[in-house]
């Protein structure tokens, strides 16, 4: 514990949560920056009870925003997984979670002047060197969280923040598909080894002995289960070019089945030690793209609509998360997500 504190703001960015800080607040030296991190949010341990994390990987999240010298790009955002029971910190995934609140810290910081409405927030996500671009409720010049946009996984009403992305395909994994193959088999299991924002295993649920409609605590509960998804999860990483994934946070592993809500499928997400209660922004697109594709596991549970801008509505357990894609030639171009965020604590953090 150091008694130099260092200033952060807590923020809800859609169904997770972290704190935010400006990049010059922080150790430019990234193994200085991670000890320091470990500490605001008491890891490693399972409690977290000596920090701020909420001991669990989605209450476990930072981060770190400046302002942009790109070309038009507003801000550089680099998210970083702080492990709940591990001392790791990783930068080896994006959060398009915690990217919901990038754009209002960003003005509450006075990197960027706001408009009177709506102010266009363009962001650099540094973890895989793709842009996305959100737009921030700003009546009056100041950020507002309130409104009547809702997101499931989140109770109540808030200020909406629509998030659009191009181009991302092949985040971290160089490819939409690393291996070539719309489907693979790993461990006997069909797999869709896939990156749409995120890498993720996408594998149909009956193939792994369950509904897919089991609760997040009954799935953590089943170990042999668990015991198989990380040995194909660590088949899958070197497949998809992350290399050994031992302690890494990807790929997340899908297990999908026909949908239960009117949804085009519904899905369980093991992120990848903890099943999530929701689904990731990111994981959501990748395994939406999945679904579209004919030879994958994904497609032949999905109900998919007609037409080249498809609303896909992932369902997850509790409740659903829409991704609006545009397809061209079978090739999805564009993606589009709501989300809300809310400032929760601003102040100064003790690591
Ligand atoms: O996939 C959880 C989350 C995420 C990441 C995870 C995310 C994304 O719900 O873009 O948002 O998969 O670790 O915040």
């Amino acid at each position: 514990m150091s008694d130099a504190g260092i200033r952060c703001m807590w923020m809800r960015g859609g169904t997770s949560k972290g704190g935010y800080f400006l990049a010059s607040d922080l150790p430019s030296d990234p193994t200085e920056r991670d000890t320091l991190l470990l500490g605001v949010m008491g890891s490693p341990d399972a409690r977290q009870i000596d920090g701020m994390g909420g001991a669990n990987p989605l209450t476990s999240k930072v981060g770190v925003v400046r302002r942009s010298e790109r070309l038009g790009v507003d801000v550089d955002y680099l998210f970083l997984q702080v492990m709940v029971d591990r001392a790791v910190v990783t930068d080896a995934q994006n959060c398009g979670n915690i990217l919901a609140g990038v754009g209002p810290f960003a003005i509450e910081r006075g990197l960027i002047p706001a408009q009177d409405g709506v102010t266009e927030v363009r962001i650099f996500m540094e973890n895989t060197s793709q842009i996305a671009t959100a737009r921030i409720q700003t009546p009056g010049g100041r950020v507002s969280y309130s409104g009547d946009a809702r997101i499931d996984g989140v109770p109540g009403t808030h200020a909406p923040v629509p998030v659009e992305f191009q181009d991302t395909a092949g985040s971290t994994c160089g490819a939409l598909l690393p291996t070539g193959n719309e489907a693979d088999v790993i461990k006997g299991i069909a797999c869709t080894l896939i990156d749409n924002g995120m890498p993720v295993v996408v594998m149909r649920a009956s193939d792994l002995g369950i509904t897919g409609t089991e609760t997040p605590a009954e799935l953590e509960a089943d170990t042999a289960l668990r015991a198989r998804l990380e040995a194909i999860r660590l088949a899958a990483g070197p497949l998809m070019n992350l290399g050994d994934v031992t302690q890494k946070s990807v790929p997340k592993l899908t297990m999908v089945s026909a949908p239960q809500s009117g949804g085009i499928l519904s899905t369980r997400t093991f992120i990848p030690h903890r099943c999530h209660e929701a689904i990731g922004v990111f994981g959501a697109v990748s395994v939406a793209t999945a679904a579209l594709l004919p030879g994958s596991p994904a497609h032949a549970v999905a109900v998919l609509p007609e037409g080249t801008e498809k609303t896909l509505s992932v369902e997850h357990p509790t409740g659903e998360m829409t991704v609006i894609a545009n397809v061209e030639g079978g090739t999805v171009t564009r993606t589009a997500i709501l989300r809300t965020a809310r400032k929760l604590f601003d102040g100064t953090v003790f690591p």
